[in-house]
């Protein structure tokens, strides 16, 4: 199913003409309206009329996350306030927020994209939709809302926390569709047990999982534990919010919205622009946006691309799993460690649950790793020689995987603390 077959199916060649198109475009907004991107465009000599190939996007500086802060709360908007019509931003762990604005086009286009998203991964208008994302200014819930909206499907605006009456709620109301973080999804599905509610007597069937990373492991536990199809999407408020890419039925990667966003992957420590195919950062320029629209954007999210024809028919490029931030790499004794690695060890083992927490310590000058992974059954903390063979297991497969010794820790079971939006798996103590 397609929510906009035509742009969703639309060849490379036709493609690359309308993103030179948008692109141009773009390129006179923001050179007439944001200060900011006028004086870089000047300092490299590039004005909106030298443009005549998608190539040249290469000639432009990366804008970054401190670029946006720099301008902190309006400074990159390229439309006057009268015509932003919604405001939101992303919380980050430090400092001030990024703030994005939206005029009503946009607003439009957002929930367009959203739609898509959706629709590609399976749902449709009888769909009765729980958005377990905290409505607020993260554009999870929101971008949700209003894309579940379009397609006509039946939106149960819960946002998350009050668990059990999410479950309640899911019960009674016969919800089918389940939008939230795939870590919280996990938390409710613990809920759903400890209230005795069988997956058998719930009508949910997909789950619409996004806003942070998981991996293939986490996505099968998750589609056990509620007996639903587990699909992904990606996004970021700078971009737009979630809408930027999602996973089609086939669950092979989540395609782009190229008409509106061009991807590229770049080398996070040198900047140079790699081929498709290649690990990398990914750095997006949107070429629709009016509100507040963003030139070769850092996203700090390492994956890769392939055009390559997707089994579904849409020809809009897909990105890989995100593998990580590249700032939520860790150096461990000099390896590069994600977390992701980690949690595809632990998901699926035996005994124990799928809820970790990654404790990185500085002893003297060397780098200490500590996993802490929850036991299914506590009673087994008793049983001392099963306890070390299972510990000895988990770091014989964290060793294979990562080429590094780890600490494993058991504990009982519900002492990981559990999210309700983005999880946070890596408690790094080295410089505090
Ligand atoms: O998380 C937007 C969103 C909401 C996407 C709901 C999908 C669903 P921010 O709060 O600005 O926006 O966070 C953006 O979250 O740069 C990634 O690091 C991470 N992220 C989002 N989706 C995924 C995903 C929203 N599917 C940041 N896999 C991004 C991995 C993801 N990371």
């Amino acid at each position: 199913m397609f929510w906009s077959k035509e742009q969703e199916c639309i060849s490379r060649d036709e493609l690359k003409k309308l993103q030179l198109f948008r692109l141009k475009e773009t390129i006179k907004r923001v050179y007439n309206n944001v200060p900011f991107y006028r004086k870089r465009l000047d300092s490299i000599g590039l004005s909106p009329e030298n443009i005549s190939s998608l190539d040249d996007l290469k000639e432009i500086p990366f804008t970054t996350k401190d670029d946006i802060r720099e301008h902190y709360p309006y400074g990159l908007f390229a439309e006057p306030m009268k015509k932003i019509v919604r405001i939101h931003a992303s919380s980050g762990t430090t400092g001030k927020p990024t703030v994005v604005g939206y005029t009503k086009n946009d607003l439009n286009t957002w929930s367009e994209l959203v739609a898509r998203v959706i629709v590609e991964a399976g749902g449709n208008e009888d769909d009765v939709a729980q958005v377990a994302f905290g409505y607020g200014l993260f554009t999870g819930a929101f971008g949700l809302h209003y894309g579940l909206e379009k397609i006509g499907a039946a939106v149960v605006p819960c946002s998350s926390g009050n668990t059990e009456k999410q479950i309640m709620l899911m019960k009674d109301f016969g919800t089918t569709l389940l939008v939230s973080t795939p870590s919280y999804a996990l938390y409710m599905s613990e809920v759903a047990q400890e209230l005795n509610i069988k997956r058998e007597n719930l009508k949910l069937r997909l789950g619409l999982f996004g806003a942070e990373g998981s991996t293939e492991e986490m996505r099968n536990e998750l589609e056990q534990r509620w007996g639903i199809v587990a699909t992904e999407n990606y996004g970021l408020s700078e971009i737009i919010g979630p809408g930027v890419s999602g996973e089609c039925i086939y669950k092979q990667g989540m395609h782009i919205a190229e008409d509106h966003f061009i991807p590229e992957i770049i080398n996070p420590d040198t900047g140079e622009v790699l081929n498709w195919g290649e690990k990398g950062e990914l750095v997006i320029t949107t070429i629709t946006k009016e509100g507040f629209p963003l030139l070769r954007y850092r996203t700090k999210d390492i994956t890769w691309l392939t055009d390559e024809p997707c089994q579904c028919g849409r020809t809009l490029a897909r990105m890989a799993k995100v593998q990580g931030r590249s700032d939520d790499m860790l150096i461990i004794k000099g390896v590069n460690v994600f977390p992701s690695q980690i949690e595809s060890v632990l998901i699926g083992l035996e005994h124990i649950g799928p809820h970790y927490q990654i404790v990185v310590r500085k002893k003297g000058f060397v780098d200490t790793l500590e996993v802490l992974v929850e036991l299914i059954d506590g009673s087994m903390l008793e049983k001392f020689s099963e306890l070390e063979k299972l510990e000895h297991t988990i770091r014989h497969k964290l060793h294979t995987i990562l080429g590094l010794d780890a600490k494993v820790r058991l504990v009982e079971p519900k002492t990981i603390e559990r999210s309700m939006g983005k999880a946070k798996r890596v408690i790094d103590l080295r410089n505090s």
